[in-house]
């Protein structure tokens, strides 16, 4: 056996151990403790996301951003008590929505079988129905979350990505918690639903660089659009980030990042990096050949992140707050 195979061979043993060691995520984990329960889900998501598509876009960002800050544990569904600021008042989540989505999912299921289903795996669970729901991809979503206990406000603020990062500090941003330069491509695709604030693109179209300048990097005629939208000042007006089709799942985001109508500078930035630019390109020329499938698997590499298993966290009774 030559040296290179034997340590192929030793490495793939330890992975194997190590995997033995400790609990795993693992599809179909509630498949006795609560046989129903993805069911439950998913008829909850078909009867109340199928006529407000925006609760999709809603609850996709709120996996992301559960994921990005202590690991997918529920963490950004406490709420804060009167000693501690939770991730939920933190700046980057004040527009999340559809917190009662998860404690009408959750509520069904405690009727079924009582302290069983965390609520970070419900969270994962919904998303993936949202999405399907709206005409993106299925995917098997990996289950036996446990949910954590602590919540804070500080740590969304500096983990979630900002909309005004440039592409070395969103790289660094998605490298930290194990995701690859790909999976930022591709999760950034998110962005194919749902809205933002015109708050938050008032210095790319008014004052970019303090002179009272436009961002560059915006297509000019996007930017005249959007600032008869977006008037200075103005705070509560939303955008919608995919124009026209800001309800379905589509691959239209990497057309529009291509002709530099990205509305946040941070999806203007996957532009400035060969990889990211070079998965843009080819999502916008192939009309999203891969797109489908690579959300599928980034989505699942995201409900990874920091997850607590085995005997770790708890199973919150409700979703707000801990046992
Ligand atoms: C790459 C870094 C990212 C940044 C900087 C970012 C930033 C933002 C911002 C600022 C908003 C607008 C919020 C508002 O004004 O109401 C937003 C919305 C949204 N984001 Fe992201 N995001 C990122 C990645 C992601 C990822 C990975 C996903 C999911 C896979 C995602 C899904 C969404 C969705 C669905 C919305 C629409 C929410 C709604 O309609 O309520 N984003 N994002
Ligand atoms: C990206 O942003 C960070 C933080 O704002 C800054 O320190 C860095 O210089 C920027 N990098 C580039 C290439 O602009
Ligand atoms: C534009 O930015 C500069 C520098 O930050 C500031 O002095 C100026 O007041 C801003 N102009 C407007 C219209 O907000
Ligand atoms: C949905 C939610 O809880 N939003 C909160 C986010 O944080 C702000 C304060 O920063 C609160 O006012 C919001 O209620």
């Amino acid at each position: 056996m030559s040296g290179f195979r034997y340590f192929g061979m030793m490495f793939f043993c330890l992975l194997v151990f190590m995997g033995s060691t400790e609990a795993q995520l693992q599809l179909g984990f509630y498949s006795r403790s609560c046989p129903n329960a993805e069911r439950i889900v998913q008829d909850y998501v078909n009867r109340h996301i199928h006529n407000a598509p925006s609760l999709a876009a809603a609850i996709i960002r709120m996996h992301f951003h559960d994921c990005f800050v202590r690991g997918c544990d529920g963490s950004v569904l406490l709420s804060s008590t009167k000693k501690n600021q939770a991730e939920k008042d933190a700046i980057p989540n004040q527009t999340l929505r559809g917190f009662n989505v998860i404690d009408a999912v959750k509520s069904a299921l405690e009727k079924k079988c009582p302290g069983v289903v965390s609520c970070s795996d419900i969270l994962a669970l919904v998303a993936r129905d949202a999405v399907l729901m709206i005409g993106g991809p299925h995917w098997d979503v990996p289950t036996g979350r446990r949910d954590g206990r602590v919540s804070i406000a500080n740590e969304a603020l500096f983990n979630l990505p900002s909309p005004f990062a440039n592409i070395t500090v969103l790289k660094q941003q998605f490298s930290a918690t194990g995701l690859s330069v790909k999976d930022l491509a591709v999760l950034s695709g998110g962005h194919t639903i749902g809205i933002g604030h015109c708050t938050l693109i008032s210095n790319r179209l008014y004052n970019f660089t303090g002179k009272g300048d436009t961002d560059p990097s915006l297509d000019p005629r996007y930017a005249a659009q959007l600032k008869k939208k977006c008037k200075p000042g103005n705070s509560n007006t939303v955008v919608e980030m995919d124009p026209g089709s800001f309800k379905s799942f589509d691959e239209d985001y990497y057309t529009i990042v291509a002709k530099r109508r990205g509305l946040f500078q941070s999806d203007s930035a996957l532009l400035d990096d060969a990889e990211t630019r070079d998965y843009v390109r080819f999502q916008s020329r192939t009309q999203g050949s891969t797109f489908a499938q690579d959300f599928g698997e980034s989505m699942v590499k995201m409900g990874y992140i920091g997850v607590l298993t085995g005997k770790q966290g708890e199973i919150r009774k409700r979703c707000a707050v801990v046992n």
